[in-house]
């Protein structure tokens, strides 16, 4: 059913992310699947009908099944064509696995997936086999700890860095500093890519700049792309890469068969931006 503006009845389940003060989303769930508190954040499960299935971390929409393959695609593909050879992939969050499923197209030796909370995996596993079974891959070691106390501690470099986070709030909070993002830079190999999540030039402006600002400062080549995600806040996402010899612009090979968002024209076009987003990372 398309219609696009119905009366809701007051009794029918509601959740809601608010993406300004009086602007969101919102979901009737047929069913809430999995409502639990971890140590560290509030994870939701819902049953939609027109999304599917959706992961919710405080709150806030991690992906339905829906969409989920605009997100994971354009966090992993754009960088991985663009280096040379990577081999040995750090992934920070990401304990859905969608990410990981992603990177396992290419033949990568090594995937490390460092993940605070052992309780996303374990709800992804169980609700969303399709995302979260890439994560038994014998190439994939799961860490369970904090990202920028992992990076603080290992003497290990990477060829990418991913961070597939949250929004900076909560346990995220700490993988958009200036010592976080030192801490990347001592951990990429010759050629390595960061490559981060930014959140949306929309409605966390103020957080993209400053986020852009320090990559800027930091790395020799900063570039943001943008990823239209319908269930995200504005639907507009953006991801920042930073990188000293790599150029996220050149692309170095074919993507793999099979995929369902992203292609070469795709790469080219997200790294082109609307001027009010060229204003905020000028
Ligand atoms: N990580 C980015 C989620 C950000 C969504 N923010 C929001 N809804 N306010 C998603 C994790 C998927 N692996």
């Amino acid at each position: 059913m398309e219609s696009m503006s119905e009366e809701i009845p007051p009794s029918k389940l509601q959740i809601k992310e608010y993406h300004g003060k009086d602007f969101g989303l919102f979901f009737e769930p047929s069913s809430i699947l999995c409502e639990k508190f971890s140590s560290f954040q509030k994870i939701t499960v819902i049953e939609t009908e027109s999304v599917g299935k959706v992961l919710l971390i405080d709150g806030l929409v991690m992906f339905s099944e829906l969409d989920e393959f605009f997100y994971h695609e354009m966090i992993v593909h754009p960088v991985m064509v663009s280096h040379s050879d990577p081999k040995k992939i750090l992934v920070i969050g990401g304990g859905d696995g969608g990410t990981v499923r992603e990177l396992l197209k290419y033949p990568v030796e090594k995937i490390y997936l460092v993940e605070i909370d052992p309780e996303v995996i374990e709800v992804s596993k169980k609700f969303f086999p399709q995302i979260s079974s890439s994560l038994n891959s014998e190439k994939v070691e799961i860490i369970n700890s904090d990202g920028a106390e992992f990076l603080s501690k290992s003497s290990e470099k990477f060829d990418i860095i991913i961070v597939d986070s949250s929004d900076p709030v909560g346990p995220s909070i700490s993988l958009f500093n200036e010592s976080f993002v030192n801490n990347v830079i001592s951990h990429l190999s010759n050629g390595g890519v960061y490559i981060s999540q930014s959140g949306s030039p929309i409605f966390q402006k103020e957080h993209l700049k400053e986020f852009f600002k320090l990559v800027k400062i930091k790395f020799r080549i900063a570039s943001l792309y943008l990823v239209p995600v319908t269930t995200y806040p504005g639907t507009i996402w953006s991801f920042t890469a930073g990188s000293f010899e790599t150029d996220i612009n050149e692309i170095r090979r074919e993507p793999p068969e099979g995929l369902k968002f992203y292609n070469t024209e795709i790469h080219r076009s997200a790294l082109s931006l609307p001027n009010f987003v060229r204003e905020i990372i000028k």
